[in-house]
């Protein structure tokens, strides 16, 4: 019998994102963002030590290579990790997500947090966050640590809102968590427009941000930005925040199709579902707004009280669309268990 970590760590939907990197090196962002920790979307991550020569991690039950091009990012966290605090015991590890990979719901965020945590309690032996603090690995230096692996699960570390702090240097980055889930219970209906993989992944389209010529004025705003969310936040004002997400998530993506080269991560069924759903909120009068991650898939942010006339409108004009009904979560939970 051998002891197992288990982790569930939510994904998140960035009210403010992140997008552009000053440092890809150090993970140092362009900007600060603010997101909102999911419930159930997550992934779920088990960690043993095994006596072998290599970790081996598998995926939705089947072990995948070093080089699998979906998922080197895993190997190179661990490597990163073991390397900077010299863990020399190899893992077998075993992930899974609760919806579909790879397709603009944050499966980094939520795959590199709960890959963070799971290694460093199997690791350190450490059966609770408490422990894990106790031994050096506070909640705020597992974000820091998830942030290497990719940087929105750094945010994926706490629950409720959560903002990343760009800071004045790449080493006085912050990552907060600005209120508790119980401050306000948003939700987020998910309208899936596509299964499959992203035609560029996230990483690498980073970098293209800079060639924008949109993305120097979207960082220089971005300040103001994040204090009108945060007022909307604070105040728990619908009418306040909805347009703001939406204009942040319609900006990010002005900045991804002026890029050399454009990113085109929408369909031309998700953009005219978006007409379709603004015409609707008018007409239906429903309160709700979307935001839109790197992908085609669009989130819709509205308070309980919207939900039942949101899904009846999405059930009459898109009965075939898949839909998955989240809200904000508590964050990420841990165990130890005997294998
Ligand atoms: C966000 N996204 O704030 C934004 C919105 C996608 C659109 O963070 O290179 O996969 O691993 O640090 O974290 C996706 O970028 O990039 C992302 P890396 P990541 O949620």
């Amino acid at each position: 019998m051998t002891d197992i970590f288990r982790v569930v760590a939510p994904s998140n939907i960035a009210f403010l994102k992140y997008w552009g990197k000053k440092d890809p090196v150090l993970q140092w962002p362009a900007n600060d963002s603010l997101s909102m920790s999911l419930n159930q979307l997550s992934t779920r991550t088990s960690a043993f030590v095994h006596d072998a020569d290599d970790h081996i991690f598998q995926f939705q039950g089947e072990a995948l290579p070093r080089d699998h091009a979906s998922f080197s990012k895993v190997f190179k966290h661990l490597d990163s990790l073991a390397g900077s605090f010299g863990f020399p015991e190899k893992l077998s590890l075993s992930s899974s997500n609760s919806f579909p990979t790879g397709a603009g719901i944050a499966s980094s965020a939520s795959g590199l947090a709960a890959l963070t945590i799971a290694a460093i309690a199997c690791w350190t032996g450490s059966s609770t966050f408490f422990e894990l603090e106790a031994k050096g690995f506070s909640r705020e230096h597992l974000a820091h640590l998830a942030r290497l692996g990719s940087g929105s699960a750094g945010r994926s570390l706490f629950g409720g809102y959560v903002q990343w702090q760009a800071g004045s240097h790449a080493d006085k980055q912050k990552i907060l968590p600005l209120y508790a889930a119980a401050h306000w219970t948003l939700h987020d209906t998910v309208v899936l427009f596509s299964h499959s993989e992203k035609s560029k992944s996230s990483t690498a389209a980073h970098g293209d941000a800079w060639s924008s010529l949109l993305f120097r004025p979207r960082i220089a705003g971005a300040p103001e930005r994040m204090n009108a969310i945060l007022k909307a936040l604070d105040e728990r004002k619908m009418a306040e925040l909805g347009p703001l997400l939406e204009t942040e998530a319609l900006e990010m993506h002005a900045v991804m199709l002026t890029t050399r080269p454009p990113q085109y991560y929408l369909t031309d069924e998700s953009v005219e579902f978006l007409a379709a759903f603004r015409r609707a909120r008018q007409e239906v009068c429903f309160e709700a707004y979307f935001t839109i991650d790197a992908g085609p898939n669009i989130h819709i942010i509205h308070e309980a009280s919207a939900s039942s006339a949101l899904t009846s409108w999405l059930q009459e004009h898109y009965p075939t669309l898949q839909l998955l009904h989240d809200r904000v979560g508590e964050g990420p939970w841990l165990e130890r268990g005997l294998n």
